[in-house]
This record gives C-alpha cells, structure tokens and sequence, in this order.
C-alpha cells in the first residue's frame, strides 16, 4: 500500500575514492537518481539528496601502495574528481560528504558502541593469515597465489581475475604476501560480529512479505540470502586504515568498510543538517531510497537494516531500493583494473557541452532489468537520430518560424482544428504514463514517454508543414505555431530531469522559467527554490528559513507576473505561453556528433584491447613454455642403439620456396655431404645456420619434401609453446662423432 510521506531522502551508494567513476557507476545509480529527485523536486515535494565517497576498505590501501602514496592522498585525489565529475553532469547533491570526515568518525563510533554496550554484537576467534615480516593480519585481497581452477599467477585471495572465480586464501596454491612476499601465516584473532541470523524471522516478513513490489532482481537476491540462512557478519577488521574500534583492547582494529560506509549516509546528513537531521532518518513521514547497483544489494537490504534495528531509536527502513544491473562496454564487462570503461571526468572534457547526450543514452539503455551494452555507435545514433533529429529539430523549426513570420512574438491560436487538438491531447497522456513510470523507477520507460512529447511535436509540425500554409494563409499559420510552441514549453518541462542543460537552453530560448524545486544545499540556514532559465533568471531564487514550507514556496515564483513561469503541474496544458510573449533567438538544442569523435573513441579501445590481448598471450606463452609432455613409452636399448646419431656441419643454406617453415640444409655429415630439409624456418635464418655444428639422426629413411630429397633430421629441442633450438656438441667436435 502506497504510504503517505511528508518527505523523501535519496540516497546514492557512496562510490569508493579508489578511482574515478564511470559510466557504468552512472547508469546504474547516479543518472537515475538524479532523474528521480529532480522529478520529485519539479513537483514541489520535499527532497533530500545525499551522497559522499566511500573512503575505507582495502582497495584503497592497495591503491596507495602501488601508487608509492598514503591511502589519505589516494581518496584526497578521488574524492575531488569524482565529486566534480557529478557537478560536471549536473548530478548535484545536497551534500557530497566523505567517510574519513571527522563528523562521520564520530558517528560511526557512537553508532558502534551503542550496540556493543547493549551487547548486540557476538565475538569470534577465528585464524586468520598474518605476515610474519610485515607483522600485519592480512586482507584476503592483500594475498596472491596460483588460481586453483585456472592455474593463472597473481590471483587474489579473494577472487581470481582471470577465470573469475570467487576464492579463499586458502584455496591459493602456494600463497604470498602482497606486502613482504614472505608466506602467510594462521594466527588466531577476535572480531566482533553482528548476529544477522537474529534478524531473520524480522527480514522475512519487512521484505519478503512486505515489499513485494521491489525489483525482482532486488526481492530475489533477498530471499535467496534468507531462504539461505544468514550467518553473524565480521564489522571489524585488522586493518591501519578506517575508522578504530573504539573500545579497549581492540588495537591495530577498525570497521570492516561496509560496516561503516552505510552509517556514512547519516553522518552526511549530519553533518549538512546537524541540528535537523533526524527528521530525515527517523520520521515515519520520510520516504528512504538508496539507488545502488545489484552488487550492493545485500549491504543496503540486508545488513543495513539488521544494523539499523539493533539501534533501534526510530531509524527508518527503505521504502524502496532500485538496483540496477551491470552496464557493459561494447560488449565486454566494464573493468576498472583493465582500463575497460569510460570515465566519466574523461568525457566531459572530451565531449565539452554534451553532458545531456551522455544522462540520455544511458537512461535510454539503462541496465534496469538486465545487464545491457553502451556502444559507441549507439551513442551517436541516439544523439543524431534522436536528439538532433526529433527533439532539436522540431525545436528549431518551431522557434525559427515564428521569429520569421511573427518577428519572435507568440502568435495567437485561432479555432484549433481536429489535427491540433489531437496533438495536444496526446501530451496528458504521456504525461500520466511518465509519472506512473517515474514513481516506480522505471526510466527507461519515462524516458520513452518524455521524448513521446518530442515526437508529437516533431510529427505535428511536419504533418502540418506551417511553411507552406504561410503561403496562403497566415491566420492557420499563427494557429499551428502557437500548438507548437505550447509543445515547446512542455519539453521545457519535461525533459529538465532527464537532460536538464537542453531543458535550461529551451527555456532560454522561450524566454520562460521553471520552478526547479527546492534544495537543502545550504544546510540549515536556509532552503532554496530555484526558478531557472529565461532573461529573468536574477529574479528567479527564492529562498525561506530551512524548515520553511516547501509546497508553498514551489508554488510562489516571485518573477510571477513578470514572466512565463513553468512547472510540472502544468505540464501539457494547452495555454503556457501567452501570446504576444517575445521569444529569444533560436539556438542549436543539439549538435550532431561525426564520425571522427566515435571513431576516436572506438580506436582507443582497440588499442587497449589490442594492449590486453598482446599481454594475454605473452603471458600465455610464457605458461605453454612450462608445460613438459611427459615421458614417451619405453624402448630398449637395441631400438635406441639402431639410431645413428652424429655431429655436422651446415656447409649453407637457403629457404626452400614458397614455404615459411623449410630451410634446405647442405651438411657435412663427416660421412658424406648432403641435403636435409629442416623446419626451422620460423626460427633460425639461413645465414644463421650456416657453419653451425649441429646434430642429425643420420639413418633415417630419406624423404622427398617439396621435391627436395632429404637425408636424415636435425635434432631440436622444443618447448610447450613451440619455440625449438638445435643441439650442438659442448665444444666443437669433428663431424661424424657418434652420439649416444
Ligand atoms: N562503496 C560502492 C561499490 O560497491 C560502495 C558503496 C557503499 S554504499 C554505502 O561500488
Ligand atoms: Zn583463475
């Protein structure tokens, strides 16, 4: 049953300053998220928008060894990037924290050790691996090994990148530490658990009896981890980065990083609402939704709340928690350590003014239901073929005519006729569909119907073709221009969640402004609405004390009465902008993207994957090279004593034509001289060969190979990836030396 909230705090998974998002980050959580709080926020309702990077766990100390750096100076440099890479697309939270804050700090240990005096945790000895040189326990990841299933060198102890098995460290064939190289030892140590077992019966009926309308992909992990049978969960770790364990005796300890990460969302919101914050976190009347992507879902539905309710004092549970699936890149899996990906900061520097291209397609293909692909060319045909070509166009031609025969003015509609109003009366419609799509998380599908609104327009100009009519009859012309140009401000409405810097230009263009909704970024002082876009953009920001109410101000724009204000309510009304309203110069909404910045792209991934692919093989050559067949039959020494074998020289040679693999050999066998025809072409030249004492089985029968009579074979040796080198006397002998 649809609850009635006063509020709605969004909360977007905390990315981990290990490195730079991209887009699959963006697909899954961060676009979609935006999308739905800008939308909530267009219609006036209260919204509190929170993230902050993830700063703790082990990638981040690996990360800063490899980088010869302090961990502090790996999340300074991330937090940064990742912070204005979301500013850059237009993704602004209301606060953008960090977990190495004090303020989270301070949280995070109260928040433990309230459940720790209420004895909600359990303690548990366990052995785990600890260097002996380095005189540190070990993470599972700081230790690397031969892959038992795949045989693969470097495979953590966690998980082999190879084949891509999930390991323990036990499982690694001959261990070593990451830190020292010395062999890891067991030694016993205590951690704290949090007894999620005691949670189930609680979980059973809040998710699977309780919610289920989430996603199936989300209610099927959940219950697949319930029908398992949960088991108490490690919140400590031995460990010198994260936040200590703030009791007695638990030196050279600190938070397990998803233990303290979640908590992260309130103190973030503690710390840009420190007097109000448990407003957000512990009114029955907010609405919680964590956007995450599908490898988070256990944390955020199972170990969260479980850690919310063994503190109990009113903290809420999600209503919901949208989860995406995974995002592939031209078909291949989206890969951080293999450069696989697209950055987010990369693009917006090599696609400047494009940000809305990028919010598009990946809302046109998000990985809502299943894991989908980003292609390049796909990303230029949605933006050539749809952006420019539907949306911009019909636009353009809108804007374009009306400065042409009605010097910019909003003509006055006269009797609108059937073709009219059928268009106009499609757009309540898509609207319905949008905001039933939108409020179940579907964004794909409200995508569909926003660019819906595009296409009426785009068909309906086209259909009517007001340039010709201008010919004849200038009264329908103005009729036509005024449908399209309500149709513009729709756009103007609907698409500022999906691409909101097209969505601020239209308005420019239209000379009209949109209540964008009210934000908390000022903390407490005071809460801010923002009416966007047109001449009279100054007049635009209102802003009240926090805690004002926020229906009231969204629905008071102080520009009211000076100029056109737009919102959601009114979209897909018939009388948006008024007639006689002057409108600015058309403008470009979109450009088209060539050939040459796809191809651009596409050559730098070839070129890495050209790079991995040489990499793979030099290093599977390496491990063929290993390989040694084993022992042939038995023979007796009578068979091996019936070969003559004896040294040689090569008096020359040459290739045999049109053959890549065959020398032709002229030998001095001390017996004779003669010809042998020789496969080592691939690696040894003729003039290599030539005065080279060798080794040749004298009495093999001759064969006839390429028409060239060969007398006897030259002994090699081989390894497993093929590569062959001659045998040749320690010290030169005379030719005709018996061997054996
Ligand atoms: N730092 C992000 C990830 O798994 C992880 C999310 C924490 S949300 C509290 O990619
Ligand atoms: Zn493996």
């Amino acid at each position: 049953m649809e609850k009635n909230y006063k509020r709605t705090l969004v909360t977007c998974a905390l990315p981990y300053a290990n490195g730079p998002v991209h887009i699959g980050h963006l697909a899954g959580v961060y676009v979609p998220a935006d999308i739905y709080v800008r939308y909530l926020r267009m219609k006036g309702e209260d919204v509190l928008y929170v993230c902050g990077s993830d700063e703790h766990g082990v990638p981040i100390t690996i990360k800063a060894r490899q980088q010869g750096c302090t961990p502090q100076d790996i999340v300074d440099r991330y937090h940064k990037i990742i912070k204005d890479s979301f500013s850059g697309l237009g993704i602004n939270f209301d606060i953008y924290g960090r977990t190495s804050s004090e303020v989270h700090e301070k949280n995070s240990s109260e928040f433990f050790r309230k459940l720790y005096d209420e004895g909600k945790f359990i303690t548990r000895e366990s052995e785990q691996y600890y260097d002996p040189e380095a005189k540190t326990f070990l993470a599972d990841r700081y230790i690397v090994g031969t892959c038992p299933k795949c045989g693969a060198e470097g495979a953590y102890g966690d998980q082999c990148e190879k084949c891509g098995s999930t390991l323990s460290p036990e499982e690694l064939i001959n261990p070593k530490s990451k830190l020292s190289g010395a062999e890891p030892v067991k030694k016993k140590t205590t951690h704290w658990y949090l007894p999620l077992n005691n949670y189930e019966g609680w979980l059973s009926d809040w998710i699977l009896k309780g919610h289920k309308e989430w996603r199936s992909n989300v209610y099927g992990q959940c219950k697949s981890w319930i029908d398992g049978g949960l088991q108490p969960r490690a919140v400590s770790r031995d460990l010198d980065w994260g936040v200590p364990v703030p009791v007695e005796g638990a030196e050279g300890k600190v938070f397990y990083v998803w233990f303290d990460a979640p908590i992260g969302y309130i103190s973030n919101t503690q710390e840009l609402l420190p007097q109000s914050w448990e407003k957000w976190w512990k009114s029955e009347d907010t609405k919680l939704v964590h956007f995450i992507g599908k490898d988070n879902i256990v944390f955020h539905c199972i170990v969260f709340p479980s850690m919310l309710k063994a503190y109990g004092d009113g903290y809420i549970l999600p209503d919901n928690v949208p989860s995406n699936e995974f995002l592939n890149l031209e078909g291949d899996k989206i890969s951080t350590s293999r450069n696989w990906a697209v950055w987010a900061h990369e693009y917006l520097e090599q696609f400047p003014g494009k940000e809305d291209v990028l919010r598009y397609v990946l809302t046109a293909n998000a990985p809502e239901t299943k894991d989908n692909d980003f292609s390049w060319k796909d990303f230029q045909t949605r933006n050539n073929s749809e952006l420019v070509a539907i949306f911009g166009n019909f636009v353009n031609r809108a804007i374009v005519l009306t400065h042409k025969y009605f010097e910019g003015k909003v003509p006055a509609a006269g009797e609108l006729q059937d073709i009219d109003r059928a268009a106009l009366a499609e757009i309540p419609a898509l609207r319905a569909s949008l905001e039933k799509t939108l409020e179940g998380y579907h964004f794909r599908e409200a995508l569909k119907d926003a660019m819906g609104i595009a296409r009426v327009g785009n068909k309906y100009i086209s259909d009517t073709e007001p340039w010709k009519v201008a010919k004849t009859d200038m009264e329908r012309t103005a009729t036509i221009l005024n449908v399209c140009l309500q149709i513009c401000a729709d756009l103007a409405i609907v698409f500022e969640p999906f691409t909101p810097f097209a969505a601020e230009k239209l308005r420019k263009m239209l000379d009209v402004c949109l209540c964008a909704g009210v934000d908390h970024r000022k903390g407490e002082r005071e809460t801010v609405n923002t009416f966007k876009a047109g001449e009279c953009a100054a007049l635009h920001t209102v802003s009240a004390p926090a805690g004002a109410d926020v229906a009231a101000m969204s629905a008071s724009c102080p520009g009211a009465g000076k100029c056109v204000c737009l919102s959601w309510d009114k979209l897909g009304r018939e009388d948006l902008i008024p007639a006689g309203h002057q409108l600015a110069a058309a403008e470009l909404l979109f450009a088209k993207i060539e050939d040459e910045a796809i191809d651009a792209q596409l050559q730098r991934l070839a070129t890495i994957k050209a790079e991995r692919e040489a990499a793979a093989a030099a290093a599977a050559a390496e491990e063929a090279a290993k390989k040694i067949e084993p022992q042939k039959a038995e023979v007796t020494f009578e068979q091996f004593d019936a070969m003559d074998i004896r040294t040689a020289t090569v008096l020359a040679a040459e290739r045999v034509p049109k053959t890549d693999k065959l020398l032709k050999l002229s030998i001095d066998t001390g017996i004779d001289q003669r010809t042998i025809v020789s496969g080592i072409a691939e690696y040894y030249t003729p003039e290599e060969m030539v005065g080279k004492q060798i080794c040749i089985l004298a009495n093999l029968a001759p064969r006839t190979i390429r028409g060239i009579e060969s007398k006897g074979m030259i002994l090699m040796a081989r390894q497993g990836d093929g590569k062959m080198r001659f045998i040749t006397p320690q010290e030169a002998l005379v030719n005709g030396a018996q061997i054996g």
